[in-house]
């Protein structure tokens, strides 16, 4: 299964796969961090496909074009803003995560590359996402065998040792 894993820092909008994924927030219409790279890269064909979705709801995800992204697809996740751990953060997080498997399944995506949802404006603690990202990830693989390619996208150098560190544990 670990032949169908990688950890690459890197940008996700420059990765040429079925469908990367967009750590968007609930009102689909863009924003900083990674969904601002996204639809920067993207164009405005990008937020008007969005505008007509109506929005996503946390631990929700929701598929669109990729329109000049070399990526067919983008899927755009709303992880949970991190409240301090007590207000199922947990949960929404690992939501946010099956949601994006069940569009890959459905669609057929044979490639996805994922940024670190919910680690960045929403404060997530690093460590603890990428456990649950990680897992997740091991849980649609092993259901999904048309699924070739996880590759979990780290802007920073912290995310790619948290990654190395929870792919190690969670494959090894
Ligand atoms: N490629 C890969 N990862 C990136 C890139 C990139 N080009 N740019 C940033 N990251 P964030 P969130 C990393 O804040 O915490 C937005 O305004 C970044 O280093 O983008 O889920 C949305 O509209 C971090 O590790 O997303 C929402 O309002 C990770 O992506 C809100 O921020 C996620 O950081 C969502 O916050």
């Amino acid at each position: 299964m670990l032949d169908r894993v990688k950890v690459i820092q890197g940008d996700i909008t420059k990765q040429a796969v079925d469908a990367i994924v967009n750590a968007a927030n609930t009102t689909l219409l863009g924003g900083g961090g990674v969904d601002g790279a996204i639809h920067r890269e993207a164009g405005p064909h990008l937020v008007w496909e969005c505008r007509k979705l109506g929005g996503c709801p946390t631990g929700g995800a929701r598929i669109t074009k990729g329109y000049y992204l070399p990526a067919k697809h983008v899927i755009h996740a709303v992880g949970p803003i991190w409240q301090g751990g007590d207000c199922g953060e947990e949960d929404q997080l690992a939501r946010a995560y099956r949601s994006v498997f069940e569009l890959v399944e459905q669609h057929a995506i044979t490639s996805v590359a994922l940024p670190s949802i919910s680690t960045g404006a929403y404060r997530f603690p690093l460590d603890r996402a990428t456990r649950i990202a990680v897992r997740e990830s091991r849980a649609c693989l092993e259901r999904n065998f048309s699924l070739k390619l996880i590759a979990f996208i780290c802007f920073e150098k912290p995310a790619y040792d948290a990654y190395v560190a929870a792919v190690a544990e969670t494959f090894g």
